[in-house]
C-alpha cells in the first residue's frame, strides 16, 4: 500500500463512491481499527487513533494505491451510545453491504487478549451470511505473554470454528502486517479480475 490518502468522512450511504473497490474495516470501538489502517499504509497517523472510543459516526474513507477504498466503519457496540444511534448504524452498515456494487470484502477486527465477544460474533455470522469475503485480524497479540501466545491463538480459532483467515498481529510491534497487507491486495486483485 504505497500510497494512502484520506478522502472524507461519510454520513450514509447517498454519501459514498462507487467508481471505486471498497474493503469495509469493522470491529467494536477501541479494538485497533484505526491502530491497524496505519500499520497497513505505513502512516503514523492516517487513521485517527483515540483513547475516546466511538466518538465518530462517520465512515473514513482512505484512498489506497489511486486504486480502492479502505473504509474505517464507527465502532459497533458502544456502550454510552443510544439504543437509537446503534440500530441506525447497524442498519447503515447492512445497506452498504447489501447494496454497494463494489464490495471486495470486510475486515473483521477483534481483540486478540478479549477474545470474540458477543457482539463480535454476532457481527461475523451476519457477515457469513451475506457470503462476503471475510478476513478476521486479532489485534494486540503483544498483550499476551509470547509464551502463551500460541495457546492463546489456537483457542482463539477454535472459538470461531476455524475461520480460513485469521491474523494475529500487533500494531505496537508492526507483526504479521504484512501478511494481511498481502491478502488485501490479493482479495482487490482477484474482485478487479472477476
Ligand atoms: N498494545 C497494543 N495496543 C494497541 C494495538 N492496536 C491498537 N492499540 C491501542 O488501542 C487503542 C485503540 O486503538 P484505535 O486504533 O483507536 O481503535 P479503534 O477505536 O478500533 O479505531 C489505542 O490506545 C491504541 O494505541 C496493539 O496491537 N497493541
Ligand atoms: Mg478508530
Amino acid at each position: 500500500m504505497k500510497q494512502s490518502e484520506y478522502i472524507k468522512g461519510a454520513k450514509n450511504i447517498t454519501h459514498i463512491p462507487s467508481e471505486l473497490p471498497i474493503v469495509l474495516f469493522m470491529g467494536r470501538s477501541n479494538v485497533g481499527k484505526s491502530s491497524l489502517i496505519n500499520s497497513l499504509t505505513n502512516r503514523k497517523n492516517l487513521a485517527h487513533t483515540s483513547g475516546m472510543p466511538g466518538k465518530t459516526m462517520l465512515l473514513n474513507f482512505y484512498l489506497i494505491n489511486n486504486n480502492f477504498y479502505i473504509v474505517d466503519a464507527p465502532g459497533y457496540g458502544y456502550a454510552r451510545r443510544s439504543k437509537s444511534m446503534q440500530d441506525e448504524f447497524v442498519v447503515m452498515i447492512e445497506e452498504i453491504l447489501i447494496k454497494h456494487p463494489k464490495i471486495v470484502g470486510v475486515v473483521l477486527v477483534i481483540d486478540f487478549k478479549i477474545g470474540p465477544t458477543e457482539a463480535d460474533l454476532n457481527t461475523y455470522e451476519f457477515l457469513k451470511s451475506l457470503n462476503l469475503n471475510i478476513i478476521m485480524v486479532a489485534t494486540k497479540k503483544d498483550k499476551i505473554s509470547k509464551s502463551k501466545q500460541l495457546s492463546h491463538e489456537n483457542k482463539l480459532r477454535k472459538q470461531l470454528n476455524n475461520p480460513t483467515n485469521l491474523f494475529v498481529v500487533s500494531n505496537l510491534h508492526k507483526e504479521n502486517i504484512e501478511n494481511v497487507k498481502n491478502i488485501i491486495l490479493k482479495g482487490v486483485k482477484e474482485y478487479e479480475s472477476s
